[in-house]
Order: C-alpha cells, then sequence, then structure tokens
C-alpha cells in the first residue's frame, strides 16, 4: 500500500532518510554487496574502468591478446602466465600488507561495530574484508579467494604460502603432482561457492538495507540479489556511475516518480562511505579504527 511504501523511508528518499533509517534503529539487518570498485583507491583496478584489468593499458601488459579473458578458465589452461602474473602484481600486495582497506572497508566493519551488519556479499577476490577486521562469518566471497586453492589436475588442497612464494618470484605454482595450482576464485562460467548458495537466500529475505558497492551488476547470479529483496527493504547505491535499477531511474521518468525506497550516491566510494559516516554520527569511530 501507499501508507507502506512511504514508511521505508519515512518519505525521504534520499541519503539522509537513509541514515536515519539506521540511527533510528528502523534498519538493523544491512547486507552490502561489493565490487571491485572499493577496493580502486587502495590501488587494484577494476576490470571495466577504463584503466581496469580489461583495458588495453592495465591488461594488455601481460601479453594476452583479450585481458578480458584473463579470469577465463580456458585461458589459465592454455597459458596461466598472464594470470599468475596479475596475480603478483595486483594481489599479492595486499597479502604484504603494501595495499590497505579504504574508507569503504571500514564503513563495513563499522556496521558490523554497531550490530547491524548481516552480511557482506563481495565478488572482491583481494580479502581486504579481513584486513580490515570484518569477521569471517559476516562476508561472503562470492566469487571465492585467494584465502585457499588447490591443483588443478590432482584437486590437492594447496599450501598457500607455498603459492604466494612461487607467484612473488614471477613463476608459476606448481603442485607436487607437476601440475598447475590455481587459487580458489571464481572464473567464469565456473559455479559460485557453497557458502553463497547457503546463505543468499535467508540474507536476502531478512534484509531491511541493501547497500551496493563499487560494482558494475553486470556479473549474474550476483547481480540479480538486487532484485530479490523484499518491497520494503531499501536500498543504497554508492558508485561512480549509476548502475542495475538505479540507472533506469536514470532512464525511465515514470520510474523515479514511483520511487519510495531506493537511493544513489554518485561519485567515489570513498567520498560517499565517509559521507554517510558523518550522517551517521560515527566519525569517531572511524578514525579510531586502527588498521
Ligand atoms: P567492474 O565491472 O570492473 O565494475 C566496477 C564498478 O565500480 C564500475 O561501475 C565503476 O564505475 C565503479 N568504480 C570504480 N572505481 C570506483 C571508485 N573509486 N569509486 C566509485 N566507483 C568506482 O567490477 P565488478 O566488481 O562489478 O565485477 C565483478 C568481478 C570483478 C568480480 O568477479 C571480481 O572478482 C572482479 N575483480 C575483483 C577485484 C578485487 O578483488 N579487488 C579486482 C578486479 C576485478
Amino acid at each position: 500500500s501507499q501508507e507502506e511504501r512511504t514508511s521505508v523511508l519515512g518519505g525521504q528518499v534520499d541519503v539522509e532518510g537513509i541514515a536515519r533509517g539506521i540511527r533510528e534503529g528502523r534498519f538493523k539487518k544491512v547486507v552490502i554487496l561489493t565490487g571491485a570498485g572499493i577496493s580502486v583507491s587502495a590501488g587494484i583496478p577494476d576490470f571495466r574502468s577504463p584503466n581496469g584489468i580489461y583495458s588495453k593499458e592495465v591488461g594488455g601488459r601481460y601479453g594476452m591478446t583479450d585481458p578480458a579473458k584473463a579470469f577465463d578458465l580456458a585461458q589459465l589452461h592454455e597459458n596461466p602466465k598472464p594470470f599468475f602474473s596479475i596475480c603478483r602484481d595486483i594481489f599479492y600486495p595486499v597479502r604484504t600488507g603494501a595495499i590497505k582497506p579504504t574508507p569503504m572497508h571500514k564503513l563495513i566493519r563499522l556496521f558490523q561495530e554497531k550490530g547491524v551488519l548481516l552480511r557482506n556479499y563481495t565478488q572482491n577476490i583481494d580479502v581486504l574484508e579481513s584486513a580490515a577486521g570484518i569477521a569471517e562469518e559476516k562476508v561472503i566471497c562470492a566469487h571465492g579467494s585467494f584465502a585457499s586453492g588447490r591443483c588443478m589436475s590432482c584437486n590437492r588442497a594447496a599450501d598457500m604460502e607455498d603459492f604466494w612464494q612461487a607467484v612473488s618470484i614471477n613463476s608459476v605454482p606448481q603442485c607436487i603432482c607437476g601440475s598447475t595450482v590455481r587459487p580458489d576464485v571464481t572464473f567464469f562460467g565456473e559455479g559460485l561457492p557453497k557458502r553463497y548458495t547457503d546463505h543468499y537466500f535467508q540474507d536476502i529475505k531478512e534484509c531491511d538495507l541493501l547497500i551496493v558497492a563499487g560494482t558494475s551488476l553486470v556479473v549474474y547470479p550476483f547481480a540479480s540479489l538486487v532484485n530479490q529483496v523484499e518491497p520494503k527493504t531499501a536500498r543504497l547505491l554508492i558508485n561512480r556511475d549509476a548502475v542495475g535499477v538505479w540507472k533506469s531511474y536514470e532512464e525511465v521518468e515514470s520510474l523515479r516518480e514511483e520511487n519510495y525506497r531506493d537511493v544513489a550516491l554518485l561519485g567515489a566510494c570513498d567520498d560517499g562511505a565517509l559521507q554517510l559516516v558523518d550522517l551517521l554520527g560515527w566519525r569517531q569511530d572511524y578514525e579510531n579504527l586502527n588498521l
């Protein structure tokens, strides 16, 4: 009903309406969906931005004819070198601590500290969530991560110390059977981890506020989570450009007129995160995070 719709954000369909809902305790089961954009300011390129891994400038450095195949299983079998060079240049610095969590990661941590984080579903494989002190239980790495790995032929679990040792000297990590060891990141065409399938349905049903940050929302089934929340669930996008349903609002006036629950904070993720921190009155807690 109209009344139910208005009550979602108290008729205030903007970021202040979202912040008020959190401050007043109406939103206490927050699901946060994240993508590569939240780690860009830390120094990790995303896929699809002009200076992303799919670009000629960045991806092209690795000698691939098509950088968009960097995370393609067939490509990994054929020529594993480019993928592992990307691992060394882009993801190894997280392991050594040279790359640090961003304000957006810290905001997610604060949602956890305040007891209102139901779950963070991340498409990222960089495990900066863990560096930000977000509890393992609160994070679902929807596209896997570098936390574990296995042999591509005998399936033996990898020792990730050995894996990174090999990657760091720019060689291809090898199993004792002689085959290539890969990290448990989800390549295109592979199924999503069990932890994702085990939790998403219940989490999405329970969630009262959905925050989407730093993703182009083009990879499925992850992107479809946005459409699966209840009609009474508020949705906030923090991203450089309007994507998914937020893009439709820009294109279709009738949708815009009927909008009672969707808010977009367009711009850099860090700016959006800090704006929200301030609106929530969490600045001191933010400064106190020692990461
Ligand atoms: P994507 O398709 O590259 O989209 C990134 C989105 O973030 C775009 O909409 C950008 O406009 C936006 N964006 C980029 N930088 C910023 C910024 N500083 N502030 C605000 N918005 C920004 O990446 P997706 O995550 O949507 O695609 C899913 C893939 C990317 C997943 O399967 C990941 O494994 C994969 N990936 C992960 C990482 C990582 O772990 N950090 C890095 C690169 C790719």
